[in-house]
């Protein structure tokens, strides 16, 4: 056998077809799936459309956790609709409250060696328990369902190497903003991190979680850590002992690049306003005045997280001008901190206390004052993702964030010895409290069930044919990385997941709200949109909303530097072509409202030529470039990956 990665070993054991070599195309067999309810009621519209009984995979879990608010009866509906289809198909259901996907996936059934595909961009949280966790499209969700292959490009393997152990008043997150600050939020696609050295051994899973969960700003395909004896020893005290196996890379393993981190030299540090990749260390944050502070998200709300948080805060009362709120990652957590009497101490301390949900993550609740500085434990803080867009979000661990809450300014947790407090070194428990009844399992057979569908749930909107000609208008243009958030905003937005027509107006609602008017004006006269931008284009979130509502409203094709990932992937889900300058300058000579033609399509995408776009009214050629498969030619020519299915029934 040769000298493999980790990754390599997981890989090798589920690739199906493609070769294995840096960039080519690899189809791998998918064991395990998960959807959150934000992108799970299209996912499992998307999935009813394959017509497929039962769900082909060893297991698959509908979490309820974004669209917790109900105000108006959507979200229920959609709860509802999520339920009945699951126990229809053969999937498990997390009933809402009973935690954030990542979280409870991580605690119930994270295998290591595993594949796991979600529906939702922090899925790589599975990494820290030895799976290899991949977010995607709901859509691509939906059809590993059905028994198909996830298809990915066969990855850039870096080693991120750790020696030495944590000190005091630092974690996980302190780590994983390292990792930031070398590698950043972009330029990043394709690559997979596997952590090694020393070190690993020094951090519990949950730890791990939540370095692997916040790989996905950096943009990395996912992030794995080995499963050791830790792993054993975690997956033991959540009775699931029998689950465990050994898996690390072979000693001399080859990488394509490497990066040292000592984790004894970390110190506590920060992601300041408006990307997870703008790093500082809290002691030279000249200890800003704090209005919030928010502590959970999936990134750190595991037991661990939130005992050091109620520890710090214990018999103390917080700052009187700081807001502070409480997300646990799930109801074990909960239920644990509530038998050990912590919670009791977090609301004596004056928190207030939300539920098991992602929250004030989302933007969906808890939006900061104007102007106001709010310091999260969360992933991101990109513009307006909390509902307040002149709201500056720091990006903190659970010690910066109860340091600061007790003394209502920017803390390096460090400085909270000199008051006399000490560091609460928190072991995790032998056994955790096990306790499943808000999982419903599926029905035997689902032949009988009835699958509910309110007002709010609609049919997933197709695609027509890719034309060989498109006459089209520039539709907005926007800088380097834009996020999906930009593209459609979550938040209180985020109800209207389900109705597309609704949903499509807020398009580009933070960099400009007359987008989507603009947009169908076009698309009224016959004419297509295209959109231009900068490097990185659709960061962040794996909705496919981003994609399925520019297809609504019109767009044909976004010419840009470059892409992330699952977001280029969605694109060409719903038959929107992601095509990249050739020659970068050009980007300067295309603007807002320029009337565009392109010629010939067809023959470029099949023979993978270039495409000629002609500037009408600027009198000028630029051409742009593109990589898809064979398989993504015929989605892109179908109009989407629907219609190909719709084809096949
Ligand atoms: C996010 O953190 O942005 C979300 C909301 O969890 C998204 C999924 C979504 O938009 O539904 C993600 O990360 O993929
Ligand atoms: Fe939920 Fe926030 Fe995690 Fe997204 S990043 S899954 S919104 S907790």
């Amino acid at each position: 056998m040769s000298i493999r990665t980790l990754t390599a070993k997981i890989l090798d054991e589920h690739i199906v077809s493609g070769v294995a070599e840096r960039g080519q195309e690899i189809a791998v067999r998918i064991d395990q799936t998960l959807t959150q309810d934000a992108t799970g009621t299209m996912a499992y519209l998307q999935f009813e459309a394959t017509r497929t009984p039962k769900v082909k995979t060893e297991i698959s879990v509908s979490y309820v956790d974004h669209n917790t608010i109900q105000i108006g009866y959507e979200n229920a509906d959609d709860h509802k609709y999520l339920q009945t289809v699951a126990d229809k198909y053969g999937i498990t259901f997390s009933r809402p409250g009973n935690g954030i996907c990542h979280q409870v996936h991580l605690e119930r059934f994270g295998c290591p060696g595993k594949t796991l595909l979600g529906s939702d961009s922090h899925t790589p949280t599975g990494g820290g328990i030895g799976m290899l966790a991949i977010g995607a499209g709901g859509l691509d969700v939906a059809l590993a369902m059905s028994g198909a292959p996830f298809y990915m490009s066969y990855p850039d393997i870096v080693l991120i190497n750790l020696t030495g152990k944590l000190g005091k008043w630092v974690g996980a997150k302190d780590v994983i903003l390292k990792v930031l600050e070398h590698f950043g939020t972009k330029g990043n696609v394709g690559v997979i991190a596997e952590y090694g050295g020393p070190g690993v051994k020094t951090l519990t899973v949950p730890e791990r979680a939540t370095i692997t969960n916040m790989g996905a700003e950096c943009g990395f395909t996912t992030s794995v850590f080995p499963s050791d004896e830790v792993t054993r020893v975690f997956l033991k005290a959540q009775g699931r002992g029998e689950q465990w196996k050994s898996l690390s890379a072979d000693k001399g393993a080859v990488y394509a690049r490497k990066f040292d981190i000592d984790l004894a030299k970390i110190e506590p540090l920060t992601a300041k306003p408006h990307s997870p990749g703008n790093i500082a260390r809290v002691k030279d944050m000249g200890g800003i005045k704090v209005d919030q502070v928010c502590m959970g998200s999936c990134t750190n709300s595991s037991f661990r997280d939130l005992m050091i948080f109620a520890s710090i805060l214990k018999g103390r009362t917080i700052h009187p001008d700081v807001s502070v709120v409480v997300g646990p990652g799930s109801k074990q957590v909960v239920e644990m901190l509530s038998d050990n009497g912590m919670l009791a101490e977090m609301i004596k301390s004056g928190v207030r206390l939300a539920e098991n949900a992602c929250g004030f993550c989302i933007g969906n609740s808890q939006s900061p004052g104007s102007g106001a500085v709010s310091l999260r434990t969360g992933n991101r803080n990109f513009l307006g993702r909390s509902g307040t867009k002149d709201a500056n979000v720091y990006i903190v661990g659970p010690e910066t964030a109860a340091a600061s809450a007790l003394t209502g300014k920017f803390t390096d947790p460090r400085e909270l010895e000199k008051s006399k407090i000490k560091y609460p070194a928190i072991k995790l428990p032998g056994k955790f409290r096990v306790n499943d009844n808000m999982i419903i399992p599926p029905s035997k057979s689902g032949a009988n069930v009835e699958v509910i569908r309110g007002p709010n749930i609609g049919e997933p909107p197709a695609g027509l044919p890719l034309a060989d000609v498109i006459e089209a208008k520039v539709a907005i243009k926007l800088g380097d990385e834009i996020t999906t958030d930009h593209i459609i905003p979550a938040g209180a937005r985020m109800k209207y997941r389900s109705n597309i027509g609704k949903y499509s107006e807020y398009l580009f609602e933070v960099v400009d709200s007359g987008f989507a008017k603009r947009a169908l004006a076009v698309k009224a006269t016959g004419k297509s949109n295209i959109i231009v931008a900068g490097a990185s284009y659709g960061q962040g979130s794996s909705r496919e909303h981003a994609a399925i509502c520019p297809m609504y409203v019109g767009v044909k094709a976004v010419v840009a530097k470059s892409f992330e990932r699952i977001h280029s992937a969605n694109l060409i889900n719903f038959g929107i072509m992601p095509l990249v300058f050739k020659t970068p300058a050009d980007y300067d000579g295309i603007e807002l409202g320029d009337e565009l033609k392109i010629e010939g399509i067809h023959d470029c995408l099949k023979l993978g030529a270039d495409i000629k776009l002609r500037n009408i009214t600027k009198g000028k050629n630029i051409f742009l470039i593109h990589s898809f498969s064979k398989r993504q030619v015929e989605m892109l020519m179908a109009g989407g990956a629907l219609n190909l299915i719709g084809g096949q029934g």
